[in-house]
């Protein structure tokens, strides 16, 4: 998808949520939907967790997805730096499964909304952020509504 200007932008905390995240990145191409990755903490990186989400709506960015373990302040900061509508995947964790990270990520002050998906609902997450996308762009519907389609199928 590195030709196309990205419309959904996935970030997330760590190297380690990847394989969870690869499941929101297939999706989207399955979906047809372009899209770009990044990897960065806002606890390790929090310049360039700020820079990147400060500038995605400015590069052609429509939607957000972040992802994050444990203390998972990542969407909740993406959001403060960008008017861009941000959904949030809790990563299943090893002490807590992941409700440490849900919690972290839903909890949010007023003023700050990020919708959240379940833990580890990458797909899920793919699948709303084309919705979104849908909502001003007809393509993207089209492409949900057969998606959907499908899935009565079975
Ligand atoms: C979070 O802490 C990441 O999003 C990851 O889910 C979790 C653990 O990160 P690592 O210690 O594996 O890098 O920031």
């Amino acid at each position: 998808m590195a030709e196309k200007t990205p419309l959904v932008g996935i970030i997330m905390g760590s190297k380690s949520d990847l394989g969870v995240m690869e499941e929101c990145a297939e999706q989207l191409e399955e979906l047809g939907v372009p899209y770009e990755v990044v990897i960065a903490s806002a606890h390790r990186q929090p310049a360039k967790v700020h820079d990147w989400a400060a500038g995605a709506a400015g590069r052609g960015m429509r939607v957000i997805v972040a992802a994050a373990g444990k203390a998972a302040h990542l969407g909740g900061v993406v959001a403060a730096c960008t008017p861009l509508p941000v959904i949030t995947v809790p990563m299943k964790t090893s002490d807590l499964g992941g409700l440490d990270s849900l919690l972290s990520m839903v909890q949010m002050p007023a003023g700050v909304p990020v919708a959240c998906v379940a833990i580890n609902g990458a797909k899920n997450a793919a699948i709303l952020a084309t919705q979104i996308l849908g909502t001003g762009m007809p393509e993207y519907l089209e492409r949900i509504a057969e998606f959907k389609r499908r899935l009565a199928e079975g």
